[in-house]
């Protein structure tokens, strides 16, 4: 049985990685304008990784018998200085997503509702690789530059991280 206030903490849960998961679809869009197809293919498939993630807790929110709440999405950014900075707010976006992960967990915790601790753990997991694979970006970008190619090649670093997903609209 949850209790009331694990429920009310996974529905914001749910709002979060809907968020996560606009804030990438807005991420994708942008770098179709600029003409990134290939970041834009990257950012589509962690859109809809996050939707999946949405899904995830609020279908364990009912099974557990719980009421699980469609969320009211606030709108992402929508424009960004450059890919430098958009990658940076994705990344600051994931430590944020991880802080309340870690803050669900702990609860639970606390509550001792192992069976929503050990849900939880998947979301540890997985925030830790996003955060990971951020950084790893932005390594990379630092590596090759913005002048020049840079972009281009930038945009191929990208494509090749896409690990499945909605492809970009041809
Ligand atoms: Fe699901 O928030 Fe990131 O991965």
């Amino acid at each position: 049985m949850l209790s009331k206030s694990l429920e009310k903490a996974l529905n914001e849960q749910v709002s979060i990685e809907g968020h996560a998961s606009f804030a990438y679809l807005a991420m994708a869009s942008w770098c179709e304008q600029q003409g990134m197809n290939g970041a834009a293919k990257f950012f589509f498939a962690q859109s809809d990784e996050e939707r999946t993630h949405m899904l995830k807790i609020f279908n364990y929110i009912n099974s557990v018998k719980g009421h699980a709440l469609a969320p009211a999405i606030k709108q992402p950014s929508l424009k960004f200085k450059g890919i430098v900075e958009m990658v940076k707010e994705a990344l600051h976006n994931e430590e944020k997503v991880t802080a309340s992960v870690y803050k669900l967990s702990e609860m639970a915790q606390n509550e001792k509702d192992y069976g929503t601790y050990n849900f939880m753990q998947f979301y540890v997991d997985e925030q830790r690789e996003e955060e990971v694979l951020f950084n790893h970006i932005l390594e990379r970008i630092e590596l090759i530059g913005t002048e020049g190619m840079g972009r281009y090649y930038i945009d191929k670093e990208l494509e090749a991280l896409t690990g499945g997903g909605a492809p970009a609209a041809e």
